[in-house]
């Protein structure tokens, strides 16, 4: 059997990492914060993101670009309360960058978005911890949901998901009381990975968290376009981290 050798003449990661630096920085420009959501399936991902449009109410300008293999479930939830496209990857356990593209265009098309005027745009990945931690969707912020359901040893199990990721939101706390679950467990294992990752806790189903999780959320966009803290009593606690400048991870 004879072996044959195919050049390939581009470099698609690169391609990818390039055109995903290009939209992070006209998105930093136009002042969007680009928030990737990721984490295992049914860890409250949509929900989450459900509790923060009616958290805000409309106060804040946000669109969603959802992530599912099939189906449009998710944009279906949350077409009630802020304006979505369903990306549909057909079988891969990720979201690239092509179909982020493609999805931008049907928020402006379909959706009649102005992503100019946009604060706050949440790409909800593919439920899957291990994939979607290589893959740079031009985001400012990667928040790494574990529900009180997996287990608090999932950080170190999944350690570049957890690595990459610059916030862990500990979900479902409203279930704390029934399983064995520890939040400082987690925080730990987590912090061993990442010393300066950001944990909150929340509970999309009682709203519990959901305020301080928005909070974060403006205190983050304030970061990446360079306003002043305000005085809600909250700024003052934080450290001023500088905003992530998305260089490869
Ligand atoms: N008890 C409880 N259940 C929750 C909470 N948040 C979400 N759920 C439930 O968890 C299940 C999964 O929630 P989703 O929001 O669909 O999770 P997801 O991460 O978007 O799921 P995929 O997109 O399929 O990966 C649903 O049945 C939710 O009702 C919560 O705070 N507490
Ligand atoms: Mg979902």
């Amino acid at each position: 059997m004879s072996t044959k050798t195919i050049h390939v003449g581009r470099d698609v990661r690169a391609e990818l990492q390039r055109r995903a630096a290009e939209l992070r920085s006209t998105f930093a420009g136009r002042g969007t914060l680009v928030v990737n959501v990721v984490s295992s399936p049914g860890a409250g991902k949509t929900s989450l993101l459900q509790a923060t449009a009616r958290w805000w109410g409309g106060r804040r300008r946000m669109a969603v670009l959802v992530g599912d293999l099939a189906t449009d479930r998710d944009a279906q939830r949350l077409a009630p309360l802020c304006p979505v496209e369903q990306l549909t990857t057909g079988g891969a356990c990720h979201l690239e960058i092509p179909l982020l593209e493609r999805g931008l265009e049907r928020l402006v098309s379909h959706q009649g978005v102005d992503l100019e005027g946009l604060e706050f745009l949440f790409v909800e990945n593919v439920g899957n911890l291990v994939c979607p931690a290589s893959h740079d969707l031009a985001e400012h912020l990667r928040v790494v949901l574990l529900s009180a359901t997996e287990g608090d040893d999932k950080p170190g199990k999944y350690p570049k998901m957890f690595r990459t990721a610059d916030a862990l939101v500990i979900t479902k706390i409203d279930l704390l009381p029934h399983v064995p679950f520890s939040v400082e467990a987690a925080a730990e294992d987590a912090r061993r990975i990442r010393p300066d990752v950001e944990v909150l806790s929340v509970s999309p189903l009682t709203g519990e968290g959901v305020p301080e999780w928005c909070a974060y959320l403006e205190h983050r966009r304030r970061l990446l376009v360079g306003a002043p803290a305000v005085a809600d009593g909250r700024e003052e606690e934080r450290p001023s981290d500088p905003v992530d400048a998305g260089l490869p991870r």
